[in-house]
């Protein structure tokens, strides 16, 4: 056998599987636990099993990357029932994660052991399908149905504690996990044997139950989850191989839908984008402490998400006042955290701790990294850099937070160009995903590689992007916001964008969004230009700045805002300012609205990746999924216009 080895330890056999590097559920593997289990019945000197794994996890699901083949046999439901009917009681041993189909076999087995830090899930809605080999219909047999209902629809793993306390494990085993689980093992023979899974009673729950559970996951982009529900009631109310036959039913519906498929899109793609092939064996560099000039809203945002991920910090700020502003700033996010009961105080105080705030560039000398977030203006950053260059050790990366303008020019005479770089962060930064990172042509491949380990410290999502203004992200939702402003030209309303965008799947639609963030930088942006003497048509945003309409910050931008209040009420002063200058007769549907929209989000995508800008289609859909909102489930503008 290729994937599996099998040793004696006494009378108890230890199955190790080994499939680098999560151990997916191959056909092969299928095949190969399918003919242990056959050997080891037959064997009589084997009494027991213990189901382990090699490398860095237990089995985390089935193999993704088989999803769009025919199946072949054996089918891992059949697999789960073959183990569970083993004449022997097999024991999975479980460290890392447990995921899907992994936890699936792991509900198979008579006993499930695991290390305190391993987890299990069954994440499978997250692809946009429901377990296909009885996490639906096992899962509630196992730890009843509330926590099942929790398990399946949420996605999201538990730790061993919970697994624990749950009945999903049957121990936590600390010290060495194949001598924990022999043991364990040996203690279980000399007592009788559980009932298998399948062959639990269930707790069944009333149709108030149901409805709830329905009613929590009726959203749109919910489709698995919602089926998921439908599956696990059918499964409490029903003998378990109708059960089995209806989820897979269920299972194979979804596995064929549209969203899943969109859903696996953006699974492949957010492992491709941080792993550029070019970066391939290059050794980033060691990011201890960063410094990072200006306490704003983006400063002190990144300075949070560098707290956060456990570096210290080196705030600048222009003078005293300004260093207090930017103290004050990181601690208002902090607070935040505490409020929504993310953070404790003590961990506040930590994250305080560790930044040290002040108008002496020298203290940035020591700095492995240096981020610049002030004022938007070519001069200032340029006068930053110089006293940066004056003050840092020569191999301090260091990088730019520009939204627009070009890294190039504002790293001109630098010493060292081969270490600067943009890195864009998105407001806000200490929550937002994404990371668009810039090299230069200067940029060593060494600093570009550092680039992407501090996103993966950070926990962000990198996106490698070339330069031109707005980068990828900033440069299509210009195209969209361009694209909105059309429509209500031809007649449509500011609410009525909005509207077809939230349907489409969006939070917020391009006009609240604006408000929410303001409309006077965008227009500041122009204004740079056209005082550059370029020829910069008014947009509908820079007549309601003009009109002091800046967004929520001014109490009105496209829609009016009562006094602490962030809900958008329709607004006659912007119907009056726009009224000279919109005048068709609108008549989209939402629908047609929202693939208006789309539709150039993807034609602006296409002109980026054809000039180079992006390096895949399916990191802009990343851009804009972590960047801007844009609903998961339809895999991004890009996959669904059909550019892949
Ligand atoms: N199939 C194929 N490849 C996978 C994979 C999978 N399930 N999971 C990970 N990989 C690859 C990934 O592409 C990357 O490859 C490498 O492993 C490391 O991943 C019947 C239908 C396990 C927690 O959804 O959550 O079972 O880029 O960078 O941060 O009901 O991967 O190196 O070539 O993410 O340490 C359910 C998804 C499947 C698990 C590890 N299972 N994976 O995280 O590494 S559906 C999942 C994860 C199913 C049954 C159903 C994570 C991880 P490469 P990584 P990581
Ligand atoms: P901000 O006005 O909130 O903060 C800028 C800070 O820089 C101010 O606190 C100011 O005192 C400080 N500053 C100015 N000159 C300085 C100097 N010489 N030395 C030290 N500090 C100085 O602006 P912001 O929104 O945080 O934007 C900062 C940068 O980030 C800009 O380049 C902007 O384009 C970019 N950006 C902003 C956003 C956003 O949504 N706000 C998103 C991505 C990128």
């Amino acid at each position: 056998m290729d994937l599996i080895d099998c040793r004696m330890d006494g009378d108890i056999a230890v199955l190790t599987v080994n499939n680098p590097p999560v151990n997916a559920i191959s056909a092969q593997m299928r095949r190969e636990l399918w003919q242990s289990a056959e050997d080891l019945d037959a064997d009589p000197d084997v009494r027991a099993v213990v189901l382990t794994c090699a490398g860095r996890t237990f089995i985390a699901g089935a193999d993704v990357r088989e999803f769009g083949q025919p199946p072949v046999e054996p089918h891992l439901p059949d697999l789960v029932d073959r183990i569970e009917q083993a004449g022997k009681p097999w024991i999975a041993a479980i460290h890392g994660t447990a995921l899907g189909g992994g936890l699936e076999i792991a509900m198979g087995c008579r006993f499930r052991v695991a290390v305190p830090d391993a987890r299990m899930g069954l994440p499978e809605v997250n692809l946009g399908i429901i377990p296909g080999a009885s996490g639906t219909v096992r899962t509630p047999r196992l730890v009843g149905v509330p926590a099942a209902v929790d398990l399946v629809t949420s996605g999201k793993p538990w730790k061993a504690p919970q697994a624990l306390k749950a009945g999903l494990i049957d121990e936590i085993v600390e010290g060495d996990l194949t001598e924990g689980a022999l043991r364990f093992a040996r203690a279980a023979l000399s007592r009788d044997l559980p009932q298998p899974v399948s062959e639990r009673p269930i707790e069944p729950q009333d149709d108030a139950f149901w409805s709830k559970a329905a009613e929590k996951v009726s959203k749109p982009g919910m489709q698995a989850q919602a089926r998921a529900v439908e599956s696990l009631r059918f499964a409490t109310e029903n003998p378990f191989p109708a059960a089995m036959a209806h989820e897979r039913e269920i299972f194979t519906e979804l596995r064929d839908s549209d969203q899943a498929a969109a859903l696996r899109h953006v699974f492949f793609a957010e492992r491709a984008a941080p792993r550029p092939p070019e970066l391939k064996g290059i050794q980033p560099r060691d990011i201890g402490r960063v410094g990072i000039i200006g306490g704003g809203t983006m400063g002190a945002g990144i300075a949070v998400a560098c707290r956060n991920a456990g570096l210290p910090v080196v705030m600048i700020e222009r003078d005293q006042a300004a260093v207090a502003r930017g103290l004050d700033n990181i601690r208002s996010i902090l607070d935040g955290s505490v409020r929504r009961g993310k953070l404790t105080e003590a961990q506040l105080d930590d994250r305080m701790d560790g930044v040290e705030a002040t108008q002496d560039y020298a203290a940035l000398s020591d700095c492995d990294l240096v981020i610049e977030a002030v004022f938007e203006e070519i001069g200032v950053k340029r006068t930053v850099f110089d006293q940066v260059g004056r003050v840092c050790r020569d191999d301090a990366v260091l990088a730019t937070n520009t939204s627009y303008l070009d890294p190039r020019r504002i790293f001109e005479g630098v010493a060292g160009p081969e270490r600067c770089l943009g890195l864009h962060f998105f407001s806000p930064a200490h929550i937002m995903k994404l990371l668009e990172i810039v090299p230069t042509p200067d940029t060593a491949p060494e600093v570009l590689a550092t680039a992407f380990s501090l996103a993966a410290k950070l926990g962000k999502m990198p996106v490698r992007a070339g330069i031109c203004e707005g980068f990828i992200g900033n440069r299509i939702f210009k195209r969209y916001r361009a694209e909105a402003e059309r429509l209500l030209v031809e007649g449509h309303s500011v609410e009525e964008v909005d509207a077809a965008m939230r349907d489409y799947g969006f939070r917020m639609g391009p006009f609240e969004a604006q408000d929410l963030s303001g409309l006077d930088i965008a227009f500041l942006q122009r204004e740079g230009l056209r005082a550059e003497g370029q020829d910069v048509p008014d947009t509908l945003s820079d007549r309601l700045v003009r009109a002091g309409r800046k967004g929520q910050k001014t109490g009105g931008g496209w829609y009016d805002y009562a006094e602490g209040d962030r809900k958008p009420r329709p607004s006659e002063e912007t119907r009056a300012v726009l009224a000279p200058h919109v005048g068709g007769t609108g008549g989209l549907s939402s629908q047609q609205i929202a693939d208006r929209l789309v539709a150039a989000m993807a034609d602006e995508g296409q002109q980026i990746l054809s000039e180079g800008i992006a390096s895949r289609a399916s990191d802009i859909d990343l851009v804009e999924i972590h960047g801007y909102g844009f609903p998961r489930w339809t895999g991004g503008p890009m996959f669904a216009s059909g550019v892949r």
